[in-house]
């Protein structure tokens, strides 16, 4: 059989084997088959070398012609095959736009981010900004730069996680007042800020203590800042959060980095004042600390305490989050029962 028969034979088998295959797999198959390195049509082409100067030129033509027909033949089969695939998979899959919904069940926030977004709510409304921290921290900001050096008692109370010997889990919210001292400019106005976010220590877990909880940190700096704004301030988050019929009480305390210092309690939601095991018989319960900012934290993060000076506190909205909804056992916020979680609806 002459070359040029070779080529004719060749097409007609191929055309036939293209317009037989089922999908687009034994098409790629054929492809490979007949033109690819091993097929006969690359075989032929090889054998011209043999052929005479005459005979060439128009088998060399005559094998391009074919493989141009094979590969047009390829490309309208695959196409055509996966146009009929899509035909077929888009039939099957017809909705049914008559059939009844499925419900979807609305989530919410966590009872304590409800908490923390009213606290939020109600501060930028006065003109706080809101600035979040990073919960792994430098020991230089959560304790050295509050008034806190090495080896200075009151980091027992707050002792907590280490990283590293100098980054540790933060204990308080209260990094974020060097941190916001820093850098903001005190010509422009004061410094009104809050931080909201989760803090870790070492506490036993009990009704009233959880070794990872929230703080939101306030903090005023500007000229004539007094105690009386803290208490107004602390006074109006009360009021907002719990109304008018729980009582506020300040107490004499201690931070180092406040000076003086108060604790504010607000009356037991279970016993209304009279005593009980969850105000531990006192009748009150603490819920921040707070205090004017003491004159060396204000040096410390390079503001002029001659000049400047102000108020900060640290609520804890764990424990609004109790007593606003009378939760006995603090750790129930963080056992992640639906059922338990899903009673404090917001919209509710
Ligand atoms: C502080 O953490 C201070 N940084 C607060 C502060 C800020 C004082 C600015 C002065 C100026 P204290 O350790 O008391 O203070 O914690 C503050 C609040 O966090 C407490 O009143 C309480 O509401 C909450 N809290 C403390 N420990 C726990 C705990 N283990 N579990 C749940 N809430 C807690």
């Amino acid at each position: 059989m002459g070359v040029k028969e070779k080529l004719e034979d060749l097409l007609k088998q191929g055309i036939e084997e293209i317009n037989t295959s089922q999908d687009v797999k034994a098409v790629e198959e054929i492809r490979v088959k007949m033109l690819g390195k091993k097929g006969p049509l690359t075989a032929v082409l090889r054998g011209m070398k043999d052929l005479s100067k005459e005979e060439r030129p128009l088998v060399g033509k005559f094998a391009n012609q074919v493989r141009d027909e094979l590969t047009t033949a390829i490309d309208e089969k695959r196409a055509s095959l996966a146009s009929a695939m899509l035909n077929a998979k888009l039939a099957a899959e017809t909705v049914d736009v008559t059939l009844p919904g499925r419900p979807v069940v609305q989530g919410q926030p966590h009872v304590i981010q409800q908490i923390i977004d009213q606290l939020v709510d109600l501060f930028s409304a006065m003109g706080y900004q809101v600035a979040v921290g990073d919960e792994v921290e430098q020991d230089e900001y959560n304790f050295e730069r509050l008034n806190l050096p090495k080896d200075h008692p009151a980091r027992d109370m707050q002792d907590t996680f280490y990283v590293t010997p100098q980054v540790l889990m933060r204990t308080q919210t209260s990094p974020m007042q060097a941190r916001m001292m820093e850098t903001h400019d005190f010509s422009k106005g004061p410094l009104k800020m809050i931080s909201p976010g989760k803090v870790y220590r070492r506490d036993t877990d009990d009704a009233t203590h959880s070794h990872q909880f929230h703080q939101v940190e306030g903090l005023v700096v500007g000229e004539h800042v007094t105690m009386a704004d803290l208490k107004g301030t602390l006074e109006v988050v009360a009021k907002t959060l719990f109304g008018d019929q729980l009582e506020v009480r300040l107490r004499p305390s201690y931070f180092p980095f406040t000076e003086p210092s108060v604790e504010a309690d607000i009356t037991c939601f279970n016993c209304l004042g009279k005593g009980c095991a969850i105000c531990k018989q006192t009748g009150w319960i603490e819920v921040l600390g707070a205090g004017m900012v003491h004159p060396n934290v204000l040096k410390m993060s390079g503001v002029d305490p001659d000049r400047y000076g102000g108020f900060a506190f640290g609520l804890g909205p764990d424990r609004f989050a109790m007593i606003k909804y009378g939760v006995e056992d603090i750790r129930d916020f963080y056992q992640n029962d639906v059922r338990f979680l899903s009673q404090f609806n917001q919209k509710g």
